[in-house]
């Protein structure tokens, strides 16, 4: 009966140097620019917002970059949000307007189906809805 146990001894040396990878925050960096294949065309969108509609409500571009102008022709503040359809994932989104004001954001979109909709209140519920279609 001899039991012979080895028991090597692991010492693990766990050199943690700290600070390093600074986690980027969320999202803020909107210029893909090195995309090399060439853009036909610039495509841009431009959507009247009132209460409570956005027209047109049915948008068809190609797949690319797109540049939406925004117009607040109402009486309240409105503002759009871009998402695959369905989802409430934006993939773009505008800044809040102001009555008569106006303004444009660019976003990236691929082929497929995307609901748009003004985020302001429930504005959706009463209506400010559309659809893109990406080709
Ligand atoms: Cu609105």
């Amino acid at each position: 009966m001899h039991r012979f146990l080895l028991l090597p001894l692991a010492v693990l040396v766990i050199a943690a140097c700290g600070g390093g990878s600074s986690g980027s925050g969320t999202a803020g960096t909107s210029a893909p620019s090195a995309t090399t294949s060439p853009t036909p065309t610039a495509q841009v969108v431009t959507i009247h917002e009132t209460e409570f509609k956005l027209d047109p409500a049915l948008v068809t571009v190609k797949a690319g970059t797109i540049t939406f102008n925004l117009m607040d022709d109402g009486k309240f503040p409105h503002d759009l949000h871009i998402a695959p359809k369905g989802t409430t994932n934006d993939v773009g989104a505008a800044q809040r307007m102001t009555a008569g004001g106006m303004t444009s954001f660019t976003v990236t979109l691929q082929a497929g189906t995307y609901d748009m909709w003004c985020a302001v209140d429930s504005h959706r519920q009463q209506g400010m809805q559309g659809t893109i279609t990406v080709t």
